[in-house]
């Protein structure tokens, strides 16, 4: 019998699965091993690490999860597929594996796990009875993070676990400073450009759409000169959070690409989707109702919108290099902005893609462009930087 749960599952990004038995029955031993873990991690306040834990013996389950249950929220599975599974869904900050387990042994699970790009650096601690030198060199030369032989003291497995957690910690504030846009929070040009070649091999293998929107702040420059460049930054911010909040699907990436351009990668849209997230950024940027009394397009901060996608009726890309594909979609967006830009900023505007053959070579718009999508009017009575009472300058919370 087989079975994986969580002894927590209360953050909000997680799921929770109690006691998931693999024929979707009962499984009342389970039950009972899971209820004990509950009870102890819910004296306290949710854990903001998780370990998974992953043996086929449930005694030496219960037995790491009693030592641990103090420093990390737990989940389990007693086998290899079920702790692939799991580990997808519950992202684990530490794997703790056993070795030698029927089906799925540990060494073939720790390799599908460096396979996985999501999990890749997820650590694993091996646990097994092997002592011989070779097994665990077995075990670090494929990745895995440290060796724990059974039987093992308890004080020596929490003083591990706490190391692991702790660089893991570390790891991910360090990816996360070199992925983030300091100013705005949003993915930085860095992981804007590892995401575009994820989400382009993603979208060849798949066969679905890709689409790309290239925004930028329409007559910032005159902003700033008025404003200053302080409360320049605030307004990049202020549209950095509205089009990431344009954006519905977990899959959207909206990222700070230089200055005062975005990039909002939506996989799995074809153009009317991408047309239609398009009509959102203008409103939504131009909802936000930031005075913009220098700019000779509206009397509100707006921007213009590049929109490129590659769909079934684009010209194939798919036998490019990943690199030259990314070039043509990043530069078929940046046409479509400069067009946008052309026919009067606050508005929308698709390029198609050029051929392999001929990319690079720029196109112009012409009559069978498809129609311009527009800002709308801006609102009267919109938010006024220099107002009184006004608790934000730039966030008009109260603007009508
Ligand atoms: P357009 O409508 O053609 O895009 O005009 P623009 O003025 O927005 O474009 P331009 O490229 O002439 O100027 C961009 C300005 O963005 C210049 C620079 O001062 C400002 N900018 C770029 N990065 C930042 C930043 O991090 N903070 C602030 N406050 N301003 C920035
Ligand atoms: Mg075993
Ligand atoms: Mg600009
Ligand atoms: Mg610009």
């Amino acid at each position: 019998m087989t079975r994986l749960g969580f002894s927590r599952g209360n953050r909000d990004e997680r799921p929770i699965a109690l006691n998931c038995g693999t024929n979707g029955s009962d499984d009342r031993e389970g039950f009972g091993f899971n209820s004990q873990l509950m009870e102890k991690s819910n004296s306290g306040a949710p854990h903001p690490q998780r370990i998974l834990l992953v043996d086929d013996d449930p005694a030496a389950i219960q037995l790491i999860g009693t030592i641990l249950t103090s420093v990390a929220d737990l989940c389990f599975a007693t086998n290899g597929k079920d702790a692939l599974r799991l580990a997808r869904e519950a992202r684990p900050d530490l794997i703790l594996l056993d070795a030698e387990m029927p089906g799925m042994s540990g060494f073939e699970l720790l390799a599908a796990l460096k396979a996985d790009f999501d999990l890749a650096e997820v650590p694993v601690i091996f646990i097994t009875g092997h002592t011989e030198a070779g097994f665990e060199v077995s075990a670090l030369d494929m990745g895995a993070a440290d060796f724990i032989a059974k039987p093992f003291r308890s004080s020596l497995v929490m003083a591990r676990v706490k190391t692991h957690l702790r660089m893991k910690r570390m790891a991910d504030e360090l990816r996360r400073a070199a992925t983030t846009d300091a100013l705005t929070g949003v993915a930085n040009r860095r992981s804007f450009d590892e995401s575009m070649q994820r989400e382009w091999a993603r979208a060849r293998r798949t066969g679905d759409a890709l689409s790309l929107l290239s925004i930028d702040v329409d007559h910032f420059k005159l902003y700033n000169d008025r404003y200053g460049h302080q409360n320049g930054d605030a307004c990049l911010q202020h549209v950095a959070h509205a089009l990431v909040s344009a954006c519905h699907r977990p899959a959207d990436l909206v990222a700070r690409y230089g200055g005062e351009e975005f990039m909002m990668l939506l996989p799995e849209t074809p153009r009317g989707g991408a047309m239609h997230v398009s009509r959102r950024v203008l409103a939504t940027v131009q909802a936000l109702a930031i005075v913009h009394e220098s700019s000779p397009t509206m009397q509100c901060v707006s921007v213009s919108v590049g929109i490129a996608c590659h769909d079934e009726t684009s010209p194939c890309l798919a036998d490019l290099h990943v690199q030259h594909a990314v070039v043509g979609l990043v530069s078929a967006a940046d046409r479509a902005l400069y067009c946008a830009k052309r026919a009067g900023r606050a508005q929308a505007r698709l390029e198609e893609i050029s051929a392999p053959a001929t990319e690079g070579r720029a196109t112009t718009p012409s009559a069978d462009s498809p129609p311009a999508l527009r800002s709308p009017a801006p609102r009267r009575g919109a938010f006024h930087p220099a107002a009184p009472g006004n608790p934000s300058p730039y966030f008009p919370r109260k603007a009508v």
